[in-house]
């Protein structure tokens, strides 16, 4: 765990990932678009091959609060291929008290409770730190918390990216996450 991520408070440089500017963030978001192939109907994005990128963010701006978006879709299936090497990275955009976020991968299936950490089991890949909100209201002149870990898709099995934050899984932050 990278030291003092966890936290109330927004991002700062005391945060110990990535600081992106806006300009940054929407070049993470289009590069995170541009990988992977989004089906809208079926609310999904499956990527191919043996190096899988996700860049997953956590409350776009314009979306709803507690969710996930990658492709333009909210809390979109992602579909990996077994023994792919995943760079599974996660941009904070969202503002606000205790509107840290991060994703924890679990077999535990939805619904969640309030309290969601120790409901979700041990996570399957290690988990990252909770990445703080955007250092301010104003979206264009705020920096923003990204982090990322990679892992390797070893076992075909249905999974779950959800965030463990109290309340957010509750209220919908997850999405499935399919190996196959
Ligand atoms: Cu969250």
């Amino acid at each position: 765990m990278m030291g003092g991520a966890m936290g109330n408070y927004p991002v700062s440089a005391g945060w110990g990932g990535k600081i992106l500017s806006y300009a940054e963030a929407q070049s993470y978001i289009q590069y995170g678009d541009t990988h992977g192939v989004a089906d809208a109907k079926a609310n999904s994005v499956t990527f191919t091959g043996s190096d899988v990128v996700i860049n997953l963010v956590a409350v776009q701006p314009g979306y709803q609060d507690q969710t996930f978006e990658l492709h333009g879709l909210t809390n979109p299936t992602i579909i990996v291929p077994h023994g792919a090497n995943v760079q599974f990275n996660l941009l904070n955009m969202d503002y606000g008290n205790n509107m840290e976020h991060t994703a924890v991968i679990t077999t535990t299936p939805p619904p969640y409770p309030y309290m969601s950490m120790m409901y979700l089991g041990p996570p399957q890949v290690p988990p990252m730190p909770e990445l703080p909100w955007r250092s301010g209201d104003d979206a264009k002149t705020a920096q923003y918390a990204a982090l990322g870990e990679s892992f390797i898709a070893s076992a075909s099995d249905e999974y779950w990216y959800v965030c463990p934050a109290p309340q957010h899984a509750e209220e919908g932050m997850y999405g499935k996450f399919i190996v196959h």
